[in-house]
């Protein structure tokens, strides 16, 4: 019985273990891991070359609206291109219910638009407004068929809920079985400084970060984990910015609440000093929270070494620069309140990761492929189908070259923006092969079985 694939001769690491074995792998599912192989369709030489589960982006925002003509710049098949070649075999974008909209209705459209994705995928579900039929009937139903991780923002005029409306929606994830992701930002302390850094004159790029500080996001950490004690309901603190916060959650931990932590590549790399770069530059690195200062990215370095951290995602969520509703503020209004909020990068999360984590010695490969993979898929209730290497997994790996160097340049990326935040960042290791259940969807640089992504069924507890 010959397999259909080999990975032969390489090193593969799973969140827990670091060795070197084959695998084979039938019919899209790891069936032989380590010991002789007989014979195969195919052989892969992964000699010299890591071979990892491939990586799961909890956190990406696709062909998401946000705000009145405003658009990402990805669709399903750009974002998820550039999610295969960035080693991703799986993400995890958001269902929005704009407020007005049936929840039910959004899903449809949301799981619509994602047909012929070029890697897996599972939602998250965005509730703005909380009315007796999303919360009686409509969210009940969406997470009893599988769909059980929720998403309420404390920031954003038109996405924000009081802190009612997260209670109630919290109460009904708990009794159905969800779990709550929360977006923490105080949006009366923004709206404040906004306004007061605006009648100021101070409408530059740079204000963004001054009016989102720290402060308004370890009060929201706050209050969101003091909401999901009260409900007694798990929950998911989405991109932490700042040690501030890192203390809230490493505090509400203790008093045994059910946590999960994550960080994302911007609070490691990028600054608030970068949205001061000259003329309107700034604007490519606006994102919620802002990215802060040196002492809060280590702050998030020592979240990451010491495990408080359980999720390493992009939050990716592009606009283009020059655009007409892009980043660089057209016509007149040229305020850093009207820049569109987010930044691409779901394919540079991982390299980014392996070379200023693993390659610099601060984490090492088991929580590389635990951050970046095997987290995912157990938070969001995809393990051990997905997540790891192991017999009747998916067979989702990627093949991951140690050696090569590269500077990271948008003209090498894959996703429909027009810059890269990393532009010009130097990094050690890339993906080199990405399979997605059992078959190469990206191989010698080409995408090569374009829309194989299927929507991943997610286990009832
Ligand atoms: N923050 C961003 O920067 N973009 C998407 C939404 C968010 O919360
Ligand atoms: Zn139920
Ligand atoms: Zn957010
Ligand atoms: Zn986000």
């Amino acid at each position: 019985m010959a397999y259909d694939l080999v990975i032969a001769n390489g090193t593969v690491a799973t969140a827990a273990d670091v060795f070197e074995a084959d695998i084979g792998i039938s019919d899209g599912r790891v069936v032989q891991i380590g010991g002789d192989m007989g014979g195969a369709t195919r052989v892969i030489d992964a000699t010299g070359r890591y071979v990892l589960p491939g990586g799961i982006d909890s956190h990406v925002h696709i062909a998401q609206p946000s705000g009145p003509g405003i658009v990402m710049a990805d669709d399903f098949d750009s974002a998820t291109r550039s999610a295969a070649f960035g080693g991703n075999t799986t993400v995890m974008p958001f269902c929005l219910q704009e407020r007005g909209q049936s929840l039910a209705t959004a899903f449809r459209d949301y799981r619509e638009k994602a047909t012929g994705s070029h890697v897996d995928f599972g939602f998250h579900m965005i509730v703005t407004d909380p009315t007796p039929q999303v919360l009686g009937q409509e969210l009940p139903a969406l997470i009893e068929e599988g769909q059980r991780s929720v998403k309420v923002f404390m920031t954003y005029e038109a996405m924000r809920m009081d802190d009612a409306g997260i209670l109630a929606t919290m109460d009904v994830a708990r009794r159905h079985g969800a779990k709550v992701m929360v977006h923490c930002e105080n949006e009366d302390v923004i709206a404040f400084l906004a306004a007061r850094a605006a009648e100021a004159g101070d409408v530059a790029p740079r204000a963004h970060a001054t009016t989102r500080p720290v402060a308004a996001e370890r009060e929201a950490t706050h209050r969101a984990l003091t909401l999901a004690e009260v409900v007694d309901v798990p929950i998911v603190i989405v991109h932490v910015s700042n040690g501030a916060a890192i203390d809230e959650i490493a505090r509400a931990r203790s008093r045994g609440i059910d946590i999960t932590a994550e960080t994302c590549p911007q609070y490691l790399v990028l600054e608030a000093d970068d949205l001061a770069r000259d003329n309107w530059e700034g604007a490519k690195f606006v994102c919620s929270p802002p990215p802060r200062d040196t002492t809060e990215q280590k702050n998030c370095w020592r979240g990451l070494e010491t495990g408080l951290f359980d999720l390493f995602s992009s939050d990716h969520c592009p606009f283009r620069y020059e655009d007409d509703q892009g980043k660089r503020n057209p016509a007149g209004l040229r305020s850093f309140r009207h820049i569109p909020n987010g930044i691409p990068g779901v394919e540079t999360r991982l390299p980014i990761l392996f070379s200023e984590g693993v390659m610099k010695g601060r984490i090492d490969l088991t929580r590389f492929v635990a951050l970046t993979s095997t987290n995912h898929a157990r938070a969001y209730d995809m393990y051990p189908r997905k997540g790891t290497i192991a017999v009747g997994a998916d067979a989702d790996i990627t093949i991951w070259d140690p050696q090569v160097r590269k500077s990271i340049r948008h003209a090498d990326l894959h996703d429909a923006a027009d810059y890269s935040p990393y532009e010009g960042f130097e990094v050690q290791g890339w993906p080199e092969t990405v399979i997605l259940r059992g078959k190469p969807v990206v191989e010698d640089g080409k995408l090569t079985a374009p829309g194989a992504g299927r929507e991943v069924p997610r286990a009832a507890t």
